[in-house]
């Protein structure tokens, strides 16, 4: 019950999912036969760590302090159905040239080319504008039609007032309709609205 006496909406389950495989390049990717949402996002937003906060699993996909400890596509199967997939962080300035280019690359294939690729969900650290990548994700998602949830984490770090703010400013910039939520992979804001809008996207009930 809420406040009001009302019945509270039931929080939605979690995306109760496994480990699958992890790629180096578009080739290495398992079969394109299930829509796949996947993870974008500058490194240490927090992609990995919202990959967890969504499937209920502290640890299937692995968070660090450090930026780039994401270096490969990873999959993970849907137990009712899809697959999420975690993706390596833009930027990652201490990676070798040719080790960034390469990871650069594969994202790029898997991006535009993966056939069953059905909703990117775009991680952000809430506490920086966009970023150039950021603004590219954007830019490539509205070009492709390509449905775009955008995550504004790290919101537990920001005060009331300054989350109205951000989300505001990020609100004016994404193309109308796009689903832009506060959200914190460490303690749960958002998560249930994320969680609903990835389901849908799966293919399932979004309730
Ligand atoms: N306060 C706070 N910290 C967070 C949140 N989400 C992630 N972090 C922290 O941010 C750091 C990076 O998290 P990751 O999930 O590894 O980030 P990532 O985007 O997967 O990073 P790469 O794999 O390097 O691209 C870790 O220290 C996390 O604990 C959040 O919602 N709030
Ligand atoms: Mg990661």
């Amino acid at each position: 019950m809420s406040d009001d006496g009302l019945p509270t909406a039931p929080a939605p389950r979690a995306l109760a999912s496994e480990f699958l495989t992890s790629a180096d390049r578009l080739e290495a990717c398992p079969r394109d036969d299930v829509p796949e949402v996947a993870f974008a996002g500058r490194s240490n937003a927090g992609k990995s760590s919202t990959l967890n906060r969504l499937t209920g699993r502290r640890q299937l996909a692995r968070v660090s302090k450090t930026p780039g400890r994401t270096q490969l596509i990873n999959f993970f199967t849907v137990n009712e159905g899809g697959r999420l997939v975690d993706l390596p962080g833009y930027g990652y300035a201490r990676a070798a040239k040719s080790r960034q280019q390469a990871w650069g690359h594969a994202v790029d294939e898997y991006l535009n080319h993966r056939a069953n690729l059905t909703c990117v969900v775009l991680v952000m650290d809430a506490r920086h504008t966009l970023k150039p990548f950021d603004r590219q994700m954007i830019d490539w998602s509205a070009d492709r039609s390509m449905p775009l949830l955008v995550l504004l984490n790290k919101a537990d770090k920001l005060k009331r007032g300054e989350r109205t703010k951000v989300r505001r400013s990020v609100e004016s910039e994404v193309p109308p309709g796009t689903r832009t939520l506060l959200f914190s992979a460490t303690n749960g804001m958002g998560a249930a609205e994320a969680i609903a809008a990835v389901r849908e996207q799966l293919g399932g009930e979004s309730g």
